[in-house]
């Protein structure tokens, strides 16, 4: 009985695969390649495994409740943004009116609007959805952003928020809009080496700024690639070929970590031609925290968005974690906590920032990726010593930075930066810990974190607050609610209390503003590449 079934198994297998090879062929006679590579799209289409945007509720239902109530703060947090300063670009939730002084000033870009689609979407919140939407369609005026603004944060923001809600939803809308700002970022390029300047003006189109640092010419690849795919114009990877492909190799790094800031000079050679090289400030600054940190996020982050295949960046990658082994892990003398150092003009500075944070669930995501226990082992000690500069702060909030000397670990030092600005960076690592291990402390920690914020930051008229100093149990808010704290902290505490299949991170990669993109490949149906955009909506 067992063989007939298996012989008939087989038939039925090679008659499958008869009619796969004669479609194919009929295919490629009947409308030439194009076709073909459209039902191979297809027939992939039909292998691939479901992909989680929406939903995803966790078993346990003390998990749901905790998941709930991460809703309920995004909420608390979107109803202040659109009540006191909607179109804006972010939110004074105290003074009740339009935050002015960040980045963006008052040009007309609805940051906050933008930062939170995705995080609107997975959490299903869809009228504040299709709002934001329609903002996005009527009222977001490029022309009229006549400013300087960053290109980083340009960057990470708009372009990863468009992208990432682009991938979610299929909606044409977010892609166009998207491509109209990164066309807009273009002048920057319009340089004599591949590194972009810094600042840019959508309204007016052009740019200036000097010498970008490490972290903004090097956190472009995630969002520039992902936008040539969805467009088919490779004007924006090819910006990116040559940053990652030329450029680079003519840096000077130590043991692959780089300086966070560069200048080019020009010689002459024997024949008198121009020797146009990048040169380094060799006594410079060399950090996994601010200018430095997302420079080595993307490197890991752009092989595995390529589907494992982009070497160039694993390569440089897996030198630079070398390089933080060799020269940045430390450990503290009473507690055995494992820091980063930051290098300057050749000293050791024994100091983390907030930002830092985001390398113990980079290092846990790329060594499981790679194997490497050793990676994943440093980044769950990061992140240990991240929440120890937590809890041992009276609002149990981290400072902005904390140091390691004979009597501090962890801590924030009398003049020391004390203020908590909403960051995510601390729970960003809890939320890829826990997905990677399970174990329970990374959700622990996350509702202590939850606990904190409630107690602090929220101000009951709507919105949240950051503070200016951690040290005091009496809340001295700064009054300002930032548009990372809905893109990344509430994003990544709501996905800590799901499933591990929404927003699965073998889908996925997210951007340093926790803009979910998807990975390419067959294993994300989402990808939406420009070439199959007839089976996108
Ligand atoms: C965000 O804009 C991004 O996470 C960026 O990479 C660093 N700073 C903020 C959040 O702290």
């Amino acid at each position: 009985m067992r063989v007939i079934r298996a012989r008939l198994i087989g038939r039925c297998f090679f008659v499958f695969c008869l009619l796969i090879i004669c479609y194919c062929g009929a295919m490629l006679c009947l409308f030439g390649t194009q076709a073909v590579s459209d039902s191979i799209f297809f027939a992939s289409l039909l292998s691939r495994r479901r992909t989680v945007i929406q939903g995803g509720d966790d078993a346990d239902p003390d998990v749901r409740i905790k998941r709930d109530h991460v809703k309920s703060m995004m909420q608390h947090a979107w109803n202040g943004y659109v009540q006191y300063a909607w179109g804006a670009n972010e939110l004074c939730p105290i003074s009740r009116k339009p935050y002015n002084d960040s980045i963006y000033g008052s040009a007309p870009l609805g940051a906050t609007i933008v930062d939170s689609l995705d995080t609107l979407f997975i959490m299903g919140m869809m009228d504040e959805f299709a709002a934001a939407r329609d903002w996005i369609e009527n009222d977001m005026n490029l022309d009229e952003a006549n400013v300087e603004l960053s290109l980083f944060e340009v960057n990470i923001r708009l372009v990863g928020g468009l992208l990432a809600a682009f991938a979610l939803t299929g909606d044409n809308l977010f892609r166009q809009r998207a491509e109209e700002v990164a066309e807009r970022m273009l002048p920057a390029f319009d340089n004599v080496t591949s590194i972009p300047n810094g600042r840019i003006n959508l309204g007016a189109k052009t740019s200036s700024g000097g010498w970008p640092v490490l972290a903004e010419w090097g956190t472009l690849s995630l969002e520039f690639n992902y936008l040539s795919d969805v467009t088919g114009s490779g004007v924006y990877r090819s910006h990116i070929r040559r940053i990652y492909e030329t450029t680079i190799n003519l840096m000077v790094n130590m043991d692959g970590l780089y300086p966070v800031n560069i200048r080019m000079r020009k010689n002459k050679t024997k024949f008198d031609d121009d020797d146009t090289r990048i040169h380094w400030n060799n006594f410079d600054k060399y950090t996994l925290g601010a200018a430095g940190d997302s420079f080595y996020e993307y490197l890991l982050k752009s092989w595995l968005q390529s589907g494992k295949t982009d070497e160039n960046s694993l390569t440089l990658y897996l030198q630079a974690v070398n390089g933080v082994f060799k020269k940045l892990v430390r450990t503290s003398k009473k507690s055995n906590l494992t820091f980063l150092v930051e290098i300057e003009y050749e000293r050791e500075q024994s100091v983390m920032g907030h930002l830092t944070c985001f390398a113990g669930g980079l290092f846990a995501l790329g060594g499981k990726a790679l194997g490497l226990e050793r990676h994943v082992e440093l980044g769950a000690a990061l992140t240990s010593t991240c929440h120890q500069s937590y809890v041992r702060t009276p609002t149990k909030l981290g400072p902005e930075t904390f140091e390691f000397t004979d009597d501090l670990e962890a801590e924030v030092d009398k003049n020391g930066a004390k203020y908590y600005i909403l960051r995510p960076e601390v729970v960003e690592s809890y939320f890829i810990l826990w997905r990677l291990t399970h174990d329970p402390r990374y959700r622990l920690w996350g509702w202590e974190a939850v606990e904190a914020i409630e107690k602090h930051c929220r101000i009951p008229s709507g919105g949240y607050s950051g503070l200016r100093n951690v040290d005091s149990a009496k809340p001295d808010h700064d009054d300002v609610q930032q548009s990372f704290f809905l893109a990344e902290t509430l994003k990544y505490l709501y996905l800590l209390f799901s499933d591990d299949s929404l927003i699965a991170l073998d889908q996925w990669v997210f951007n340093t503003e926790a803009h979910p993109l998807p990975i390419k490949g067959n294993v994300n149906p989402l990808f939406r590449p420009a070439s199959a955009s007839q089976f996108n909506n």
